[in-house]
């Protein structure tokens, strides 16, 4: 790794370890679940399993990815890291941090699935642990935003890098989003695990959960979106289609990104059903800024396909690098997007969503939504990455172009399964579908295809690692390819976008009106507590 990426570098490598331990621990769920046996399979040991496997696949490999490639954009794109002690201060805390709950959730005594809920209660050191992971993280949007004002002063006048533009949004949706989290954990769960307070409220956590949890959905997608809009079009060989529509996109998540949280509280009491309608509407406003991506990106693909000769109203479909690592995964990703925001349609839908809550159609969904578009992207990224960092060749390139396709493909097993049988009513997180009679094996057939797209997803997984860690260690020495962003039709322009101060104001005044009367309206109920639940 050359020196100036040794940051990007390092924080790259924690999270596709993260993502090896996980992916194996994802396909013996899947077969738990479809009812096949293994050896040492018991239902404890499938619940300190799914919450391992969430924790490390969605806090740990896209958090670990999302700061390595940030460090990379801001040395590429800025020219600069500002605060390098800091930031490495901050990637050994948040190891210590990550270390710490994953010992935890191994040694069992922390089985609170990734979501946490109390009364579940985790030991305190599972809570520290995210913590830490989580305060590093914020040292981590302190330097890149650090790094920015350094450039902006030398740069007055022009508007950010695309590429940055994007993740100063992701920094910012991310400190928005935090704050729930850091009220529901350090006021509520620490104090409780430790025993200072007897008794939890379920209800007040939860809504500070979710007040962090769907923002948490856009601090994964958005750095997958500043690859989509920035290098994308570049290896495709064409243009940006508009630079102002993709600073206005990221601009639109940082305002609506948070205020959107009860449409995962649809069937809890104590919020009332206007409220809940009031974030539906909003969350529906949120999906505008991804369909405006999707117009933009497929619409720079066209220009990329008729700059490359395709004529006819498809033909510029077939002449795209369908055989380029990088373009596929994130082609793939893209294409899994159509299924995932219609997935999230329904579930965001107030009425539609009594069908599917809680039901195995939501790991269903946020396999193609967390699992996909973004881990795929993030894949993509880093065979676009990693060969610019080392100055290494791609290694058994065979292997990197197969795998988009092969994870595409056990996806489509996967989730296609799981939705069905969520609809059919299998609940989520069970230990094995084959509980009850006939029901059970209507259920059956969905799960034991579902568990074949597992080992799949898991060979296309072992693809990524083996070409991933063959290419940091032995990949041929060379020059380095260079980092190349794809330029816009039209040059980019300053405007209001660019306002970040003001759009960060705006943000926190719809989540006060989103959040603020609901929650004393909560508090100034009676209120009643929950001692702690282990039931492993
Ligand atoms: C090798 C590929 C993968 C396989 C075979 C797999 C399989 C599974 C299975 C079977 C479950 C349990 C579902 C349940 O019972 O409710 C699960 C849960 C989960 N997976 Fe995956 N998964 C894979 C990749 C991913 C990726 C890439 C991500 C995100 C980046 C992810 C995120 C999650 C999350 C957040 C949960 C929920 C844990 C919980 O309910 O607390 N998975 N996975
Ligand atoms: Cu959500």
């Amino acid at each position: 790794m050359k020196g100036r990426f040794a940051l990007a570098g390092s924080h790259i490598g924690v999270s596709i370890a993260a993502f090896a331990v996980a992916s194996f621990m994802g396909v013996l769920q899947a077969l738990s679940i479809a009812d096949i046996s293994f050896p040492r399979r018991d239902e404890s040991l499938f619940y300190v399993s799914v919450t391992a496997h969430g924790v490390l696949m969605a806090l740990v490999f896209t958090t670990y990815f999302i700061m390595g490639l940030g460090y990379a954009l801001a040395e590429v794109n800025l020219g600069r890291v500002v605060g390098k002690a800091a930031a490495w201060f901050a990637f050994v805390m948040s190891l210590a941090g990550s270390v710490m709950a994953a010992v935890s959730i191994l040694r069992g005594e922390s089985t609170v699935l990734y979501t946490f809920y109390p009364p579940l209660q985790a030991k305190p050191s599972f809570y520290i642990g995210a913590t830490l992971l989580v305060v590093a993280s914020w040292i981590w949007g302190g330097v890149m935003l650090a790094s920015y004002r350094s450039w902006r002063k030398e740069n007055p006048g022009v508007p950010a890098p695309l590429a940055i533009h994007g993740m100063i949004a992701t920094i910012l949706i991310w400190y928005l989003a935090t704050a729930g989290l850091a009220v529901e954990v350090v006021g509520m769960l620490i104090p409780w695990s430790l025993g200072w307070v007897a008794t939890i409220d379920p209800l007040v956590a939860r809504t500070f959960f979710w007040w962090f949890g769907h923002p948490l959905v856009y601090f994964w997608l958005l750095p997958a979106y500043v690859l989509w809009y920035t290098v994308l079009p570049k290896v495709a060989g064409g243009k940006l289609f508009s630079d102002s529509l993709g600073r206005m996109v990221f601009i639109l998540f940082v305002l609506l990104s948070t205020p959107v949280g009860f449409h995962h509280q649809f069937v809890d009491p104590g919020i009332s059903s206007g409220w809940k309608l009031a974030h539906t509407v909003l969350t529906y406003a949120v999906i505008y800024p991804s369909l405006v991506t999707a117009f933009t990106i497929v619409a720079s693909l066209e220009v990329a396909g008729r700059m490359r000769g395709g004529t006819g109203l498809f033909g510029w479909i077939r002449k795209l690098p369908w055989g380029d690592p990088f373009f596929a995964s994130i082609a793939l990703a893209m294409i899994a997007f159509v299924f995932g925001g219609w997935g999230g349609a329904i579930n965001a839908a107030y009425a539609m969503n009594g069908m599917i809550h809680n039901t195995a159609w939501i790991q269903g969904h946020f396999h193609v939504t967390v699992g996909t578009t973004v881990g795929l992207s993030f894949m993509g990224g880093t065979y676009w990455l990693l060969p610019r960092m080392t100055g290494r060749a791609l290694r058994f390139r065979a292997l990197a172009i197969t795998q988009p396709y092969l994870w595409i493909l056990g996806m489509a097993l996967f989730s296609t399964s799981y939705h069905i049988a969520g609809i059919r009513g299998l609940p989520r997180r069970v230990y094995s579908a084959s509980l009850n009679g006939e029901q059970g094996a209507q259920w059956h057939t969905l799960t034991v295809i579902a568990a074949v797209g597992a080992v799949v997803l898991l060979v296309s997984a072992l693809c990524y690692v083996t070409v991933a860690v063959a290419t940091w260690l032995g990949g041929k020495k060379g020059e380095a390819p260079a980092f190349e962003f794809a330029a816009s039709l039209r040059p980019p322009v300053a405007s209001m976008w660019d306002r970040y101060g003001l759009w960060t104001v705006v943000a926190i005044v719809l989540i006060l009106l989103a959040y603020g009367y609901p929650i004393v309206h909560l508090l100034m109920q009676a209120r009643y507590g929950s001692p702690p639940f282990r039931p492993f």
